[in-house]
């Protein structure tokens, strides 16, 4: 009766503006900030439902629109695991967000938690913790998460405050492997691995002032923020921030931040021709996407891309490079890893990218577009590594890979094995595994284990860039009347409906040396877009400008 009585209450309260029609996504719900509040109790809701369905497991939500507008919010929300809420509950997140009215919204709720099996009602507990980025909508919107948490008896908020993406993500899943879960532990962990990482750097390596050098684009953003706090703490790394958030430096991810530079490939506002040559990484409005870039030349504002793909790129062969110590070195021990490495990418990973990982003999697969999918088959390895190329990606471990690599640490423990080159390629994974993120991509962790891998390897931006050469590429969007009209297969990359879709994208690919072409309706904006890739930048443009026409 109290819990019929809260949600009728909480619903009455955020009443769904007529003519609003809110879709989970690839992103969670998202919208103009000012008009997302009955969404987003919805959302507190649902991830109270969620805890209490898990037993009482933590649950995230993170309020944040990422890359888009100053103006736009969002909610999205983490399972107890750090990764994405499990796809199944999308439909009832959905339904609850359009629920017309009080009563609808009842029913539905009565309907899923019997279907479900959810113990609502017992004496369950249920706790959602929250976190929002530096939006001026984030504070009001983070009272309607409030309310709807609420709306369920027994359920428990904790407010986190301002926050990143991948930290929300991180504490969660810390919370609920019962470690330490706070801000600082976070920064800690960060630090210490990092640390623990530029230790292992062999001292041949260590190189010149300009190699310590980093400026970081911070979007006006969170991340920025979060990284001015730690730098200073980040030894053997010297660490400018520019875009920090800081009051009057500029407008969030207006004119800079990861996605604008992948976008535009020109320097980010804060940027000048006096940084030719200086390696510069950029983060996303909520930092959990990365790139990397460095400008040309004085005399225009392009900028060199490092984009997710060449981040991968650079991990997969760290981590490769490692295996291979640690299982061909002759070594007292002499003890191997089995160990199953996979690459995650999407299809719109620039197809030299793919190339090269296959050269390199690795194992890569490929996923619809949207974190939850890569990040869900990268778990399916002992070391999974996935990105996508606009920088969003990380590197997950299985609990079975990093017990064997602790066994084998233990086993070299003696003073003499100590030395060896196999003890410190498993310290390295111990130490990578610390650093990265593995609930989600993670702009500061990846950076520092970017920086930690240029450092080991004494590379210069210039080697990283010569892994090897993108491919021309071309991304357009076409507004369409009804972008669920094209339905695809394949990953993504063949369409199977319309039906003869797919027939004239070839016709047109075949035209093309390394044509390849794709198209897909976006989870995220009204539109469809049209990816193509071609050996030279003018056939990539009228590969997809061709296609475009079709889809049209
Ligand atoms: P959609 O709008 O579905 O293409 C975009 C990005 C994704 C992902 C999501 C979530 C491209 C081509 N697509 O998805 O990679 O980041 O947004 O933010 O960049
Ligand atoms: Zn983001």
């Amino acid at each position: 009766q109290e819990q019929r009585r809260r949600l009728l209450d909480v619903a009455s309260r955020f009443p769904l503006p007529s003519g609003c029609r809110f879709s989970y996504g690839t992103a969670g719900f998202r919208a103009y900030g000012a008009t997302m509040a009955p969404a987003v109790c919805r959302a507190g809701i649902l991830a109270a439902l969620r805890s209490v369905k898990l037993a009482g497991a933590a649950v995230g939500i993170v309020i944040t629109a990422s890359h888009n507008p100053v103006g736009d919010n969002g909610v999205k929300i983490a399972d107890p695991d750090g990764g994405m809420m499990a796809q199944h509950w999308e439909p009832f997140a959905d339904a609850l967000a359009n629920a017309p009215d009080p009563d609808a919204l009842l029913q539905l709720v009565l309907q899923f938690v019997k279907n479900e099996g959810i113990p609502l009602g017992g004496h369950h507990t249920a706790q959602v913790l929250l976190g929002r980025d530096t939006r001026p909508t984030g504070e009001y919107l983070l009272d309607a998460a409030l309310q709807g948490i609420n709306a369920i008896v027994g359920a428990h908020a904790i407010d986190l405050g301002i926050l990143t993406t991948p930290q929300l993500h991180w504490m969660v899943r810390s919370k609920n492997k019962g470690i330490k879960a706070s801000e600082s532990d976070y920064f800690t962990q960060l630090i210490d691995s990092f640390r623990r990482m530029l230790e292992l750097v062999p001292k041949d390596k260590s190189g010149d002032e300009l190699a310590k050098k980093l400026i970081v684009d911070g979007a006006n953003g969170i991340g920025g923020v979060k990284l001015e706090q730690i730098k200073a703490k980040l030894s053997g790394i010297d660490i400018n921030v520019r875009n920090s958030g800081k009051e009057g430096e500029g407008i969030l991810n207006h004119m800079c931040g990861a996605d604008f530079v992948q976008k535009e490939r020109v320097t980010p506002h804060g940027f000048s021709p006096e940084d030719v040559g200086v390696r510069c990484a950029s983060l996303d409005g909520d930092a959990d996407r990365l790139v990397y870039f460095r400008v040309s030349s004085p005399s225009d504002n392009k900028v060199d891309l490092v984009d997710g793909d060449k981040i991968l790129s650079l991990f997969a062969l760290f981590i490769r490079e490692q295996l291979d110590i640690i299982n061909n070195n002759g070594s007292q021990v002499n003890k191997s890893l089995s160990a199953r490495l996979g690459i995650v990418q999407t299809a719109y990973a620039n197809g030299a990218s793919t190339q090269f990982l296959k050269n390199l003999g690795l194992e890569v697969v490929f996923t619809p577009t949207g974190v939850k999918y890569l990040h869900k088959k990268a778990l399916e390895y002992d070391i999974g590594i996935y990105f996508e190329a606009n920088g969003h990606g990380t590197i997950v471990f299985s609990e079975d890979f990093l017990s064997q690599l602790e066994s084998l640490i233990n086993d070299h423990s003696s003073e003499a094995a100590n030395g060896s080159a196999q003890y410190h390629a498993a310290m390295r994974l111990m130490a990578a595994s610390q650093l990265i993120n593995q609930a989600v991509g993670d702009a500061l962790s990846g950076s520092l284990l970017v920086e930690a891998i240029l450092q080991y390897k004494g590379w210069s931006f210039q080697n990283w860039c010569e892994l090897y050469c993108d491919l021309p590429s071309r991304q357009l969007k076409v507004k369409v009347i009804d972008r669920s009209s094209i339905v695809t297969t394949d990953a993504e990359t063949k369409v199977s409906q319309p039906s003869n879709l797919q027939e004239l994208i070839d016709k047109e690919t075949a035209n093309y040396t390394h044509g390849r072409c794709f198209v897909r309706p976006s989870g995220t904006e009204d539109v469809v877009r049209v990816y193509a890739e071609a050996s030279m930048q003018v056939e990539a443009d009228s590969l997809a400008r061709s296609v475009a026409q079709h889809v049209e």
